[in-house]
């Protein structure tokens, strides 16, 4: 099952009532409650600044508790993004979590018996995997709506750096969920993150938390305790996240605490008044989202200055979460001409593609494009339709550069 089909599911179900966890009753009873502040959480303490590791300039663009990888940090860099340059998408403040301490639970109706409790010891000692999966936010590109199509959105005003590919290591969900003793009935996951309750217009949604169905649990999700051959660092989810390849990243837990399995569909502000589109093309109880969509981006930053009349070297990226990419063309006069990119580098996993394509620029103002289409024919369009909310920009990026 897709994320599409599950979302619309669910939102059936929501809409009729039939919700635990996050019923539309509850929405409207935190609605009323408004001012209600976070709760602390025993056993994670608040780092002064949202992010801990350092955010030089010149490899991120920080956006209040966010901070997105600048693309010109990625020229010359291997398939996998350095912890140092990944992004950070945080609803709160990166907690400083003791891994000694801590310890899973599982619980829910969709067990046979009582709630299973795992230290990171006893994770590791559960056969490993390491899978390479892209994180990427499914705002990626949000500020695009507003600078290529002058439409109003809502959100962090990401650029397209709010993606990264890493190698995850861990331990498959379903091994875990075996161990702590699945019932026949089960039906979703929850995971739930351990950072702070997130407030929102006032109103506390508690921790962060978005259900996924079993069948997606069993297939492909992971949960890692490792990146890059590292342990997680603190800002991407130490000791343990959730990886669910694919799907928009928030599904990808950091800092998990619980997770609930449950034998009835569970719900979150994050599937029913987030990541949905809204806007006047969408249902008015929002239209829930598929996976990511193709995005292409340059590894330079728009404003690049090159040297006019010498022949350069132009690389990049390309990705879709519906397989590997086939072809991407690149324009250097705004649109008007395409040739076809080079590729080259090994893609383990084919999460994304990386490319190349020679240039060289006479003096003057010039347009660069992208487009990637990958093997089952998905490929980026001239605009994106609007959502308020500002997810899946998948539109061809239009990056200003000059030559002097
Ligand atoms: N607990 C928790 N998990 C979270 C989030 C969060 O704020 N809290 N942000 C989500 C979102 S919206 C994204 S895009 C990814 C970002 O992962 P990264 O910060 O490791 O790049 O984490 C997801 N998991
Ligand atoms: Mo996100």
């Amino acid at each position: 099952m897709n994320e599409r089909e599950y979302d619309e599911r669910r939102l059936r179900d929501f809409t009729a009532g039939r919700a635990r966890g996050f019923s539309r009753r509850d929405l409207l009873v935190l609605a009323a409650a408004a001012g209600v502040g976070a709760t602390a959480l025993p056993g994670s303490a608040r780092a002064a600044s949202p992010i801990v590791k350092p955010l030089p300039p010149a490899l991120f663009r920080a956006l209040g508790t966010n901070a997105e990888t600048r693309w010109s940090s990625l020229k010359d860099v291997g398939y996998y993004v350095p912890a140092d340059r990944f992004f950070v998408r945080n609803h709160t403040t990166t907690p400083i979590i003791d891994a000694a301490t801590w310890s899973l639970s599982v619980f829910g109706s969709g067990l046979r018996g009582g709630p299973v409790s795992f230290s990171l010891a006893d994770l590791k000692r559960l056969p490993g995997v390491t899978v390479p999966a892209a994180v990427e936010c499914a705002g990626n590109g949000r500020s695009y709506f507003t600078s290529q199509q002058g439409q109003t959105v809502s959100g962090t005003a990401w650029t397209l750096g709010a993606v990264g590919v890493a190698k995850w290591r861990g331990v498959r969900l379903s091994t875990v969920l075996r161990r702590a003793g699945l019932s026949r009935h089960a039906v979703d996951v929850q995971p739930i993150g351990l950072d702070a309750n997130f407030v929102s217009g006032g109103v506390d949604l508690g921790p962060v938390r978005r259900p996924f169905p079993l069948e997606k649990a069993l297939d492909d999700v992971i949960l890692a305790y490792g990146m890059n051959g590292e342990d997680l660092p603190a800002d991407h989810g130490h000791p343990v996240r959730v990886i669910v390849p694919g799907w928009a990243g928030i599904a990808s837990i950091k800092w998990v605490g619980s997770i609930e399995v449950s034998s009835e569909p569970l719900f979150s502000p994050w599937n029913t008044q987030f990541y949905r589109l809204f806007g006047d093309s969408y249902p008015a109880a929002g239209q829930p989202f598929d996976s990511q969509v193709v995005k292409s981006a340059f590894e330079l930053d728009a404003g690049a200055v090159f040297e006019a009349g010498r022949r350069t070297v132009l690389t990049g990226r390309s990705w879709s979460a519906h397989g590997p990419i086939r072809k991407v063309e690149v324009s250097t006069d705004g649109g008007a001409t395409w040739r076809r990119a080079r590729f080259y580098g090994a893609t383990p996993g084919g999460v994304w593609q990386r490319w190349e394509l020679d240039w060289k620029p006479g003096a003057g103002a010039h347009e660069l494009l992208a487009r990637a289409t990958d093997v089952h024919g998905n490929t980026q369009p001239d605009a994106t339709v609007h959502n308020t909310l500002g997810y899946l920009f998948d539109a061809v990026v239009r990056v200003p550069v000059t030559a002097t």
